[in-house]
């Protein structure tokens, strides 16, 4: 499981502690060398020897002094740390006994490709995902508010299975559509208006994303032919990705399909972005990236439409690239309308 990670490696950030140990907790310490030890304090210290992957050596930790005890007992030369997840106070503590170095480009890397077990529970969250989403929106009614609607969505979540929401579950009615980051509120859905809705759930740690836009009432042939045009940008997308291929390029290809309806310029964002432990991770699917897309790689294709005081439309899927992306949702994404 372990990629391209040399010499001793100290980590302390949750979700790389979990990938390394198996055990989740906001507290622990890891070592990463010739072997794996995970240090927790008294709390944790059973749960995690009843957790943790074969091999992972579990210490009781006291102080930060056993920290720097075992790294001295292990004599490495230097220490790595992630300077991306690591306060600049957390590493002048290790500096003061040894030399550190930055890992945070390994650390992208092994976290890049996924491997059957990471792809497996991403699969899961994903069906999570979409049941929780199909199962929420027959709860759309007029009146409804947006808040109300998040926490059907974020009950759902959990009722199947979810740990909890992969970040702040985006609903928004009409105009607030318009706004990609839009922080659901008070706002009462009307007659006649559009939903936008981007969720994800948690399982075992992993992440999935996926964005539905449908109409409640009757849509405008505006809202209509926005709606195909950003579901062929998806579709297209989706088909023509292709193993070694830039990000760059596979984020024209659903910029190009938008261009040639004269919509590319209300696609504001990025055409999608890597999905793991973490919501948001490598790769980027934007016009400037030049990452290469690999086998084993876990992302989201998600182009929209924006118009500013009127309404946005996006539709989101989350991907394992094979030969081509492989949708991890099942739904035909035609036009729902309540
Ligand atoms: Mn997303």
């Amino acid at each position: 499981m372990v990629k391209k990670v040399k010499d001793l490696m100290l980590l302390t950030n949750e979700k790389q502690v979990y990938y390394f140990s198996g055990f989740l907790t906001e507290d622990g310490f890891l070592l990463k060398g010739k072997d794996t030890t995970l240090f927790v304090d008294d709390r944790y210290y059973e749960e995690a020897v009843k957790t943790v992957k074969k091999g992972v050596i579990v210490k009781k930790l006291t102080s930060f002094n056993d920290i720097k005890e075992e790294v001295l007992r292990l004599d490495a030369k230097e220490l790595l740390i992630d300077f991306e997840t690591v306060s600049h106070s957390e590493a002048i503590k290790y500096q003061e006994f040894i030399s550190i170095k930055d890992c945070s480009k390994e650390l992208k890397e092994t976290f890049l490709i996924k491997d059957k077990s990471e792809i497996e529970l991403i699969k899961k969250a994903s069906s999570i995902t979409e049941k929780a989403f199909y199962k929420s929106i027959k709860k759309i009614r007029k009146g409804i508010t947006e808040l109300k609607l998040k926490n059907i969505i974020e009950n759902n979540l959990k009722k199947l299975g979810a740990s909890g929401s992969s970040f702040d579950i985006i609903v928004a009615f009409q105009e607030n559509s318009a706004i990609p980051h839009h922080k659901a509120g008070d706002r009462k859905l009307g007659k006649n208006e559009v939903v936008l809705i981007d969720m994800g759930a948690v399982y075992k740690g992993y992440a999935s994303d996926m964005t539905r836009t449908l109409f409640y009432g009757k849509p405008p042939i505006k809202f209509v032919s926005c709606y195909e045009a950003v579901k062929q940008a998806n579709e297209l997308a989706i088909k023509n990705i292709t193993l070694g291929m830039t990000a760059k390029d596979a984020d024209a290809i659903a910029r190009n399909s938008l261009k040639e309806v004269y919509l590319d310029t209300y696609f504001t964002h990025s055409l999608g972005h890597g999905v793991g432990l973490n919501i948001h991770e490598a790769p980027t699917l934007s016009k400037k990236s030049e990452e290469v897309i690999k086998e084993d790689m876990v992302f989201t294709i998600e182009p929209g439409v924006y118009f500013e005081g009127e309404f946005g439309i996006r539709i989101e899927d989350t991907v394992v690239m094979q030969k081509s992306p492989k949708r991890l949702f099942t739904d035909d994404k035609k036009l729902i309308i309540k």
